[in-house]
């Protein structure tokens, strides 16, 4: 039933390289950008058959390595309600991307329509965007043969951020429905945001300017577009924005070095105020990064836990002065990273839980919540209302004008936030707006808690999936022993925590570890440690 004459013909154009094992990971396919022709090619038609499988739903497909250096690029699905794609199918993609021949593609192919029964002669939806990494129009065009080969009805997003994307897929599917998620135009998802941001901050002094590090990347044309929607709502200074300069790229700059490095990114050092609000985006928008300079040139980093705290007690609070806490409960989820400060301050509020690295867990995890509030460290991450919870806002009576003006902050708050991923702007203008509220500037927010000093480092094992975890990845079930001696040294330390977990994205192991006292955290025995086991 499937074209296989076509297919054939399309695949041989876009032979898979021998020598490469691909996986589908946590954040899709990526690796080096120049080995993925064939990849793009498969995920095409794979995205096509998801689509088919869902009844001619429009599937997401985003071209995009994110953080990683300029030279890596990489693809991964959204499905229909633009969360990301369905675990199961993730072993699909993976098997479609490593068979070796036309041949063995075509029998997985049929191989997976009969195992997941799918209807071929269903319709099949597509809409897909890249960053703008340059390997992309050549990447995109493999992809676009893998729609060509099944007759995929696909919509070119242009080059945009991922988080556009997600919103893309989601308003789509929505469209027309009472569930309408906005405007399917990247124009409506500006019109979204801004105009839910302009409602919550009516009233209100305006900010002092904030500045933006786009990273080189595609949040810097987001990020444009959506200021010349919030007018003089919001004063931005956008840096870092060369998209079309070779080599620059998340280089000395974005969400993942300013993280990863603690420190400013060094082209802004000249140009930021003591005490003056600045952001990092990453190469596709999705992380984000809060930081200032003191007086004394002193750096001061807000990270994904500090947003965490930030929003969380926002939100706490509205639903209280809304006259909803018996109703709506809110909670929030953290991974192992989490500094143990973060995870104290929203303990001491509200429900928090801990699921292991990767945003579908927390996406998940967060669904559980009436409101779930959910941040990675590393700055990803976003707020969920369910269902139930919009329709209860939407239908609930205020009995004072106190009331009332809470609820419809709540209410705005669904309109800003982008529900089916982190968002690097949607969540930098929640940051704004509850700064704004609360009349903090970073020195106020900063001193919610004091983060425990911590390390975060690599360690390159000559196996690492002998590293098995459990409890959300904080302790070691193997190699034997192992934990153990983590366990050993971490009782010398006050306040001490560790753990050490795989990466799923690196062939390395990472080692976290944090304590009361900097020379503490820094401790050198660690990676010894592993070394020797
Ligand atoms: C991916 C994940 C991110 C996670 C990171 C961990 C998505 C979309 N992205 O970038 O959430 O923090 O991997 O990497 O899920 P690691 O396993 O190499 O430490
Ligand atoms: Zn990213």
């Amino acid at each position: 039933k499937l074209p296989f004459q076509t297919l054939k013909a399309f695949s041989d154009a876009h032979p898979k390289p021998s020598n490469r094992h691909f996986q589908y990971g946590t954040a899709g396919f990526r690796t080096l950008g120049s080995t993925l022709d064939s990849v793009m090619f498969r995920v095409g038609v794979l995205a096509g058959l998801r689509s088919k499988r869902l009844d001619g739903k429009t599937i997401g497909v985003m071209v995009t390595a994110s953080h990683n250096p300029e030279q890596d690029n990489g693809v991964k699905l959204v499905d229909p309600r633009g969360e990301m794609l369905e675990a199961s199918w993730e072993g699909h993609a993976t098997v479609l991307a490593n068979a070796a021949t036309t041949d063995e593609f075509l029998t997985a192919l049929d191989a997976l329509v009969k195992a997941v029964k799918i209807d071929v002669s269903k319709p099949a939806r597509v809409v897909y965007a890249r960053d703008t990494r340059s390997s992309g129009p050549a990447l995109v065009a493999a992809l676009e043969d893998g729609f060509k080969a099944l007759g995929i009805e696909a919509r070119d997003a242009g080059v945009t951020t991922t988080p556009i994307l997600h919103y893309l897929v989601k308003a789509i599917n929505t469209k027309g429905t009472p569930e309408s998620y906005g405007e399917d135009s990247e124009d409506g998802y500006y019109k979204k945001l801004s105009g839910a941001f302009k409602k919550l901050v009516a009233g209100k002094t305006e900010p002092e300017p904030l500045v933006i590090d786009c990273a080189n990347g595609v949040g810097a044309h987001a990020a444009a577009k959506l200021a010349e929607y919030l007018g003089n709502s919001i004063p931005l200074v956008l840096e870092n924005i060369a998209t079309s300069t070779p080599g620059v790229l998340n280089e000395s700059c974005g969400a993942d070095y300013v993280k990863t490095t603690q420190r400013l990114p060094p082209n802004l050092v000249d140009k930021l105020k003591p005490g003056q609000r600045a952001c990092s985006l990453d190469g596709d928008a999705d992380r984000l990064m809060y930081y200032y300079l003191d007086e004394r040139g002193h750096f001061y980093m807000l990270d994904g836990d500090k947003i965490a705290a930030l929003v969380a007690a926002f939100i706490v609070d509205l639903v209280r002065l809304a006259g909803l806490d018996s109703e709506i409960k809110v909670g929030v989820v953290q991974t192992a990273y989490a500094n143990g400060a973060s995870t104290k301050y929203l303990s001491e509020r509200l429900p928090v839980k801990c699921v292991p690295t990767g945003v579908k867990h927390l996406h998940h995890a967060a669904e559980h919540y009436n409101i779930g509030v959910y941040f990675e460290a590393n700055g990803h991450g976003t707020v969920l209302f369910s269902p139930t919870t919009q329709e209860k806002l939407a239908k609930h009576e205020p009995s004072t004008p106190a009331q009332s003006t809470a609820l419809n902050h709540l209410i705005n708050l669904t309109q800003l936030i982008n529900q089916t991923v982190g968002d690097a702007l949607s969540d930098m203008l929640l940051v704004e707006v509850v700064l704004t509220h609360k009349s903090y500037s970073g020195v106020e927010w900063n001193s919610l808690y004091a983060d425990l000093p911590n390390r975060l480092v690599k360690v390159v094992v000559s196996d690492r999936n002998a590293f098995r975890t459990e409890d959300a990845e904080r302790r070691l079930v193997s190699p034997h022993g192992l934990q153990t001696r983590i366990d050993e040294l971490v009782r010398r330390y006050g306040g001490g925590r560790s753990f050490v977990r795989p990466s799923g994205t690196e062939d390395v192991v990472r080692v976290y570890a944090e304590a009361s006292v900097r020379s503490q955290a820094d401790g050198k025995d660690y990676p010894h440690v592993i070394g020797t086991s």
